[in-house]
C-alpha cells in the first residue's frame, strides 16, 4: 500500500520521515500542505493533527503522527527490508533510541530556533533576535563536542553501522550547512565533518535533496 504523507518538503520533519521511506523502499505519495498559507492550523487538518504540526502519515485507517514515532514504526514494520536502522541486539536498539532521544531532546530544537531566527523571521520581514542566535550557538558547540567524542568511538552515532540514530539528524544538519550558513560547526569537528560527509552521501538522502532543491 502507498502511504500517504501529509507535510511539506520543505520541512525537517517531513524530511525526516520521507528519508527512512528512501532507505527502506517504501512507496509514498505526499500529500502537500502548505504551511505558509496556515493550512496545517486548518479544522479539516487538526482531525489528521490535533497540534497543527506536520507531517502525518496515513495508511489506510492508520495514522500516525511525530516524525519520531513514525520512522521507528516503519524501521520496525519493514525490519528486514532495505537498509536495517534499528540495531540487531537489543542493547544495539537501545544505543541507537539513545542517539534519537539525544537528536530531539538536546540539538533538534536549538537548530530549530536557528533556523527560525535567521532564516523564517527574517524571510517574513521581521528581524531574528541576536542575543538567541549566539546563546543557541554556544550550546550547539557545547553539543556537538559531545558528538565529536562520540564519533571518535564508532563510525556512527549508534554504532558500527547507519541507523536510525544518524537519519534523523540529517534534516537539521542540512539546514545548519545549507540553509543558515553555520557549517563551520560541523567543518571544524574531524569527526563530526566525516561522519556528516558519510550519511548525507547515502544514495536514499541524495535522492530526496534532489526533489527538495
Ligand atoms: N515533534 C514533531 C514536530 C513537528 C513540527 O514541528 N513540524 C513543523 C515542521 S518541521 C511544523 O509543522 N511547524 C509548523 C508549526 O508548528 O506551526 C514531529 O517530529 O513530527
Amino acid at each position: 500500500m502507498v502511504v500517504k504523507v501529509y507535510g511539506s518538503l520543505r520541512s525537517a520533519c517531513t524530511q525526516r520521515v520521507l528519508a527512512c521511506f528512501l532507505e527502506k523502499g517504501i512507496e509514498y505519495e505526499i500529500v502537500h500542505v502548505d504551511l505558509q498559507t496556515a493550512q496545517h492550523k486548518r479544522p479539516q487538518f487538526l482531525l489528521l493533527q490535533p497540534f497543527g504540526q506536520v507531517p502525518v502519515i496515513e495508511e489506510g485507517e492508520f495514522r500516525l503522527f511525530e516524525s519520531r514515532a513514525i520512522i521507528r514504526y516503519y524501521a520496525t514494520k519493514y525490519a528486514d527490508e532495505g537498509a536495517e536502522l534499528l540495531g540487531a541486539t537489543a542493547e544495539e536498539r537501545a544505543i541507537v533510541d539513545q542517539w534519537v532521544e539525544v537528536e530531539s531532546n538536546n540539538f533538534n530544537e536549538l537548530v530549530y530556533t536557528l533556523v527560525l531566527q535567521i532564516l523564517i523571521l527574517p524571510s517574513m520581514g521581521e528581524v531574528g533576535n541576536l542575543a538567541l542566535v549566539h546563546s543557541c550557538e554556544e550550546k550547539l558547540v557545547k553539543v556537538l563536542d559531545v558528538y565529536e567524542e562520540r564519533l571518535g568511538k564508532s563510525k556512527y552515532l549508534g554504532g558500527d553501522a547507519f541507523s536510525l540514530a544518524d537519519l534523523t539528524h540529517l534534516p537539521a544538519i542540512r539546514y545548519l550547512v545549507n540553509e543558515i550558513k553555520m557549517g563551520h560547526l560541523v567543518a571544524e569537528r574531524k569527526n563530526v565533518k566525516a561522519w556528516w560527509e558519510t550519511i548525507s552521501n547515502r544514495p536514499a538522502w541524495k535522492k530526496l535533496i534532489n526533489t527538495i532543491n
